[in-house]
């Protein structure tokens, strides 16, 4: 396959509601959509890269930075690209796995779409459907917490996922636990909030049987989350630290966690992905499909992964409203708190015309 030509957009849509984490509140989403154009194909990838560096290092105006200074030269340049090629012909630029999967992505949906081949199909996927969970927000007050809860409950969500950060850990989840009961599965997010001198206060979160805490660490404190494991019962689960297969098979080694959050962006695509996944396969260590509120087009390729037979947890995967009260695509819609895994070519869908005019600011096209 020989590209075309790949246009960068720009795109700013609002989120239904904010959404606060402990490492700041987002209202908007501003991403960047990758078309790669082949004489065969069209391919689509969404570049989970937020706005400011404050989940990662990276950050959306750096990722498009060098993905038109060096990612796209290089690819252009190649005379047969596939999407096995990607990873290989930009390992010699480090880091950037957000812009890097973006890019992987791209050439992947344009190749399985060329071949008539779904992304689930090629991944290995075994399910038509994915249990979806709900990734909860902090809020002012619990209340208004238990009426959000409530409210996604009442939409079928099937976990609940709270985030939390000093000050608002054990009273959300214990008020949680009392209202809606043992039943539900439950688990919490910190997004690196706390430090091993906080163990013996994360302990007392095993009292509410959470499924798992998820980076309750910072993104390098492999070591610490081994020892953090040994003072409490809930399993950690790490979503930041696991940066790539050779992350993960640390991690486990060390008995940094016993759950993953598999993210493409994160681990640099939907390959390295998989690696991920078979990895935690052959170690008995439960895996899930993360989220970093994507669109339609981000959301369409997580859900293919969510359908591997070793995501064994239900993710991130919500349904589009939860997010966009207009999506650039089709929306994904809740169903017995399942979505649909696509079955059409590639990634299965397309943005619409109109979303996709309203809500881009900014489009470049770079000719081959
Ligand atoms: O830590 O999982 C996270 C969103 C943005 C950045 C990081 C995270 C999240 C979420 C929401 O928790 C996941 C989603 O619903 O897309
Ligand atoms: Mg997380």
């Amino acid at each position: 396959m020989k590209i075309t030509g790949v246009e960068l957009r720009r795109l700013r849509l609002p989120l239904v509601s904010p959404f606060r984490t402990s490492f700041g509140t987002e209202t908007h989403r501003e991403l960047l959509l990758l078309r790669v154009v082949t004489p065969e194909a069209e391919g689509w990838a969404e570049c989970v890269a937020l706005a400011e560096p404050v989940y990662s290092p990276e950050y959306l105006a750096g990722a498009e930075q060098v993905l038109t200074t060096w990612f796209l030269p290089t690819i252009l340049g190649l005379d047969e690209v596939d999407a096995n090629k990607v990873g290989p012909a930009l390992h010699r630029f480090k880091g950037h796995r957000m812009a890097k999967a973006a890019l992987e992505t791209a050439v992947l949906d344009a190749e399985l779409r060329g071949r008539g081949i779904s992304l689930a199909g090629h991944l290995g996927a075994t399910k038509t459907r994915v249990p979806s969970g709900v990734s909860v927000g902090i809020m002012d007050s619990i209340p208004e917490l238990l009426d959000a809860v409530e409210g996604y409950l009442a939409e079928g969500y099937l976990r609940i996922k709270l985030k939390i950060e000093p000050g608002w850990d054990v009273a959300p989840v214990a008020a949680v636990r009392e209202r809606f009961g043992d039943e539900l599965l439950l688990q919490v997010d910190a997004n690196t909030a706390y430090t091993l001198a906080d163990a013996r206060h994360l302990s007392t979160l095993d009292n509410f049987g959470l499924l798992l805490i998820e980076q309750p660490l910072g993104e390098e404190d492999l070591r610490q989350h081994a020892q953090l494991a040994t003072r409490l019962r809930t399993p950690i689960c790490l979503d930041e630290s696991i940066t790539s297969a050779q992350a993960a098979a640390d991690a486990i080694a060390l008995g940094a966690c016993t759950v993953i959050n598999i993210k493409p962006g994160r681990v640099g695509g939907y390959l390295e992905s998989r690696r991920i996944h078979d990895l935690c396969q052959a170690h008995g260590v439960a895996a899930w499909c993360g989220g970093m509120l994507e669109t339609g087009i981000g959301r369409a390729a997580n859900v293919a992964l969510a359908a591997l037979p070793g995501c064994t947890l239900p993710g991130d995967t919500s349904a589009s409203h939860r997010y966009y009260r207009t999506d650039i695509t089709e929306p994904f819609e809740l169903v017995d708190g399942h979505l649909a895994v696509p079955t059409e070519p590639g990634i299965g869908l397309t943005p619409l015309a109109d979303p996709l005019a309203e809500f881009t600011t900014e489009t470049t096209w770079i000719k081959n």
